[in-house]
């Protein structure tokens, strides 16, 4: 089943000004950057108060015209992407899921942020809402 709320995600058009607005406006800390070409992102994590417990938003820029974050962009505007939940094992819980009549977007976990384990069911499915599962590494 799923654990906690891993991340909020937030895709943004620039990642360093959107870094720059958590901190000063929301005080958040940015603990992680990273680039992640198969998921067309570069994203950082600003973890909210001072322990890991606060949880995380996850603010994505997207680095390609094509990519899944520019697309929303296009459509949407900037604002909430993703809903992630942290799970002990993507496979067993995206089964679960599949059972209960949920389209999962890929056949096999892929990559996400620091080496996890990732899949997402469709927002067509889960009312609106992309949720992502994430099997910390
Ligand atoms: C699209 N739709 C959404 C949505 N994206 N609804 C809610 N939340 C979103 N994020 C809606 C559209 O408005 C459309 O609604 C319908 O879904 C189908 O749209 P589509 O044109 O068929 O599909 P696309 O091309 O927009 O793709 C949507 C899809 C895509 C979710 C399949 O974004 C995708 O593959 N996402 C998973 C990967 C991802 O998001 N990567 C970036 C984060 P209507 O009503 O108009 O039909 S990377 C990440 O998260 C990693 C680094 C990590 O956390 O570790």
């Amino acid at each position: 089943g799923l654990l906690r709320i891993d991340h909020v995600g937030v895709a943004v058009a620039d990642l360093d000004a959107a870094i720059e607005f958590y901190a000063r406006v929301f005080g958040m800390t940015c603990v992680h950057i990273e680039e992640n070409p198969e998921q067309g992102v570069r994203e950082a994590m600003m973890r909210v108060g001072p322990t890991p417990e606060g949880g995380c938003v996850q603010l994505l820029a997207p680095l390609t015209p094509e990519s899944a974050i520019a697309k929303f962009l296009d459509r949407s505007g900037p604002g909430v992407q993703q809903v992630a939940y942290t799970v002990r094992d993507v496979e067993v819980a995206a089964a679960a899921l599949r059972e209960r009549g949920m389209r999962l977007l890929y056949d096999a976990p892929r990559r996400g942020t620091a080496g996890s384990r990732i899949n997402f069911v469709h927002p067509k499915d889960a009312g609106g809402v992309l949720v992502e599962l994430v099997e910390p590494a």
